[in-house]
């Protein structure tokens, strides 16, 4: 490899402000030293691995000032510290992310160049890091770099699984699960804590000795710390992402391996080290339950003894531990927060049992993301009893507590059937409960939550979901994010609010020209590489249509499959009618449990074989369904979509998140009044989004017809075209009955009103077609969408959190 001298030493142009910005010359020296240093490479013999690792190294050290800032400040002031306890952290990719925040994208790209590397296959190294499952771990990962922008004292506690979310491959058109293993690399960003280690107990029994109960687990695993430091934007600030590993607390049986046992004496642990093997991936199976309620304790106490911990290293009464302390429950999955911080505040430091209850309460919030009820979670008391009998008996106790101090009916009550709501717990043991878009919020209260908030009429209040537009818009789209900064100036970046100074420009033909080159390029950039990976030739001035999500029946990837049917049947029947060429991609895994889910993957796929094959169709449609969906390839694709389709049933879609994403980077929704849809449509105007189907009201009316999939089928041509086509092997020849089952259930047993809504969905796409077809008008709009969609910054989100359930302020001066 031969490396050329760097001439300029001068730091290149930056936006951030405040930091001392190492040159290239400083920067390469870095990478260079590192490649010595830290992984014995010479520079002339280091595969890419080798140079990602070291660029990593560099940038990691750039991490550590404003790090250290952070956290020493911190300490100085006594500032509250909010704690974000989540079971999953979907972060992606982190070395763009931190070269972007602090200002060294261009610096680090001369640097390698210098040394004959290209940044953007150095990038492309980097593992995800897929520790979620979809919108809630993604919102855990944009809220801890929200949170370093904004200036909270910061820390987010999840679990480092060995195995993040499946990959997914398909086989025949089928979803085949294969392990993630971003750990077979070592992780470039983490710092091991070992000395921040907690035992965590399981099982046994509790009793009592002088009065008081006592907790003598039957089995213990040791809790160990990771850190990985999430820089804010122009690295003015950081927080700390801090996840768990389990170890074993017993010592090694040398004695054993010496006689010949070595299963035995290795069995402690592995049996330590599954609590961190993997990420649950499945919300419908109930094996493994016993391994997910472990996970979720193991989270929780270490986390809780750690904040306690940190606590008491600053202050001294614990009764003040709600001034200094902020806890948020990122769902129910951590809500054995609530018995649990009682239980050391009782157990360990001697506080009473209401003084416990009074603090625990002060401290801990929890976020409903969910109103399926087969995803509340619920735990059997027998379950519940012997994995944690200490925490069975103060659980039992606090329901007795609100029972007697409130009149409640009957369906109210943490313990109900045998079972432990997780839910009520979340919400009783919480000072506030939010939902995650204004419309879930209000169903909360109607729904889940109904005769608890009578009771509590002030705790549920809402935060609306956002994103963060460092990674969605200035990472994923140069060529968007150097439009606004020349059109409106940068300071988008940290104050979205700034998008709607680009509104006039809507008006403005040159920019519209602008505007409408920057996604070009976009679509160029991803047609190539759908061609690179896939080898399906798709023509980037066709729309763009992108269902990207988990699939699931309620978010009705099965509408929109059923749809593309119908419109390449009407194609090919008068393929001269003027259509607008579309290009339908879909992305997303389904739950490996999840049969109907799979199912509609292989439709898809089929799909989309027989459409790409049919050369009376290939000018005017095609269908992309790249595997694996994940951060990295929403990064991809979102840039480049001209139509973002958010079309779950009304009222069962909580908030959304990908819906923002897309609206931020200039796609029309088409979408049903659903999560934070409604929001979406309120702010960029009814004129600019393409609107059908049932309201959540309507859906319920609707449901109540016991006929209503058959009528609708009945009255729709199109729909009954589609059914026939798939009963009849249409997409199936080598097994023409495969969809006799998916068909059946959409005649008979169409939960999620695909029948209802699906004329109404054809006619807003027609709409959308029609549009399309006068680019200046779409323009117009895609650039509305853009200029108005400010308020989805998740730093306005935690804004939300810090003024009305945290009551943190920023610890940033301006
Ligand atoms: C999602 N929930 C909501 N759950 O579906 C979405 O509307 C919302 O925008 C988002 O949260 C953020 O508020 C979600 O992603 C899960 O992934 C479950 C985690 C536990 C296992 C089952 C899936």
């Amino acid at each position: 490899m031969t490396a050329s001298p760097v001439t300029a030493s001068s730091a290149p142009a930056s936006s951030v402000s405040g930091l001392a910005r190492p040159t290239v010359d400083a920067l390469r020296a870095k990478i260079l030293h590192h490649l010595e240093y830290t992984l014995a490479k010479d520079a002339g013999h280091s595969s890419r691995y080798d140079w990602r690792m070291a660029t990593s190294f560099a940038i990691r050290d750039e991490m550590l000032k404003p790090w250290f800032a952070a956290t020493r400040q911190t300490y100085d002031t006594g500032a509250k510290r909010v704690y974000y306890l989540s079971m999953e952290f979907l972060i992606g990719r982190l070395l763009e992310d931190a070269m972007i925040n602090l200002g060294l994208h261009e610096t680090i790209a001369a640097a390698l160049a210098a040394e004959g590397q290209t940044l953007s296959d150095i990038i492309e190294d980097e593992p995800d890091a897929a520790l979620g499952n979809g919108g809630l771990g993604r919102l855990a990962a944009c809220f801890l770099e929200s949170m370093a922008t904004v200036g909270v004292p910061a820390h987010g506690y999840g679990i480092r699984y060995e195995h993040g979310l499946f990959r997914q491959r398909f086989e025949g058109g089928q979803q085949v699960e294969t392990p993630e293993d971003w750990l077979s690399q070592p992780h470039p960003w983490e710092f091991a804590r070992p000395e921040a280690a907690y035992i965590v107990g399981f099982k046994g029994h509790s009793e009592l000795r002088r009065g008081k109960s006592v907790w003598v687990p039957g089995e213990t695993v040791k809790a160990s710390a990771y850190d990985t430091p999430v820089v804010g934007w122009q690295g003015k600030w950081a927080s700390t992402l801090r996840l768990w590993a389990g170890l074993p607390t017993t010592q090694f049986d040398l004695e054993r391996f010496n006689n010949g046992d070595y299963t035995a004496a290795a069995a402690p642990e592995a049996l330590a080290r599954t609590l961190s093997r993997v990420l649950y991936p499945d919300d419908t199976t109930p094996a493994g339950k016993e391994l997910r309620l472990k996970q979720e304790y193991f989270m929780t106490s270490a986390a809780l003894q750690d904040i306690l911990r940190r606590y008491q290293s600053q202050f001294s009464t614990l009764a003040d531990l709600p001034k200094h302390v902020a806890i948020q429950l990122n769902d129910t999955h951590p809500a054995i927060a609530g018995p649990e911080l009682m239980r050391l505040l009782m157990d360990q430091h001697d506080m009473g049992w209401d003084e416990a209850q009074t603090v625990a309460r002060a401290t801990l919030g929890y976020t409903n993301h969910t109103l399926l009820p087969e995803a509340l979670e619920r735990w059997s008391t027998y379950l519940m009893g012997s994995v944690l009998p200490r925490h069975m008996e103060i659980i039992q106790r606090i329901d007795e507590d609100h029972a007697k101090a409130h009149k409640r009916p009957p369906s109210v009550g943490i313990v109900q059937h045998n079972e432990v709501k997780m839910g009520d717990l979340a919400f009783i043991m919480s000072h506030k409960v939010n939902g995650v878009s204004a419309l879930h919020s209000e169903l909360v209260k109607e729904t889940v939550f109904h005769d608890l908030h009578k009771l509590h009429p002030d705790r549920i209040t809402n935060e609306t979901n956002g994103v963060t537009p460092r990674r969605w818009m200035r990472l994923s789209n140069p060529a968007l994010s150097t439009l606004l900064d020349e059109t409106i100036g940068e300071g988008w970046t940290r104050d979205l609010d700034h998008l709607k100074t680009l509104e006039p420009f809507a008006q403005d033909a040159a920019f519209r020209e602008k505007f409408a080159a920057a996604k070009r390029a976009n679509k160029v950039a991803l047609a190539g590489w759908v061609q690179d990976t896939m080898g399906i030739d798709i023509n980037p001035d066709a729309m763009f249509d992108i269902q990207i999500k988990r699939l699931h029946e309620y978010k009705r990837q099965l509408l929109n499959c059923f749809e593309t049917i119908a419109l390449w049947h009407n194609m090919r029947q008068t393929p001269d009618a003027g259509w607008t060429p579309r290009v339908k991609f879909f992305g997303g895994k389904s739950a490996p449990g999840y049969f109907v889910a799979k199912e509609i993957i292989h439709l898809i796929n089929d799909v989309a074989r027989t459409i790409n094959a049919d050369p009376v169709t290939g000018h005017l449609l095609k269908v992309v369904y790249p595997p694996n969906y994940n951060v990295s390839m929403a990064q991809r694709l979102i840039p480049a979509a001209d139509l973002s389709e958010q079309i779950s049933t009304a009222g069962k879609e909580a908030s959304g998140t990908g819906n923002m994403k897309l609206t931020l980077n200039g796609a029309l929704t088409i979408g049903t009044l659903d999560g934070a849809n409604v929001e979406i449509r309120d702010l960029v105007g009814a004129d600019n989004f393409f609107l059908f189907g049932l309201t959540a009201d309507g859906v319920e009316k609707r449901r109540k017809n016991i006929n209503h999939a058959r009528e609708a089928i009945e009255d729709s041509q199109n729909l009954r075209d589609v059914l026939q086509m798939i009963v009849e092997g249409r997409f199936s020849p080598e097994e023409p009955d495969r969809y006799h089952g998916l068909v059946d259930r959409a005649w008979h047993h169409d939960h999620y009103l695909v029948a209802a809504d699906f004329d109404s969905y054809w006619e807003a796409q027609r709409a959308a077609d029609a549009l399309y077809r006068t680019p200046q008008d779409w323009n117009r709009k895609a650039i509305l969408n853009v200029a108005r969609s400010g308020f989805f910054s998740s730093d306005r989100t935690i804004r939300g959190y810090m003024a009305d359930i945290w009551d943190v302020p920023s610890a940033l001066k301006d």
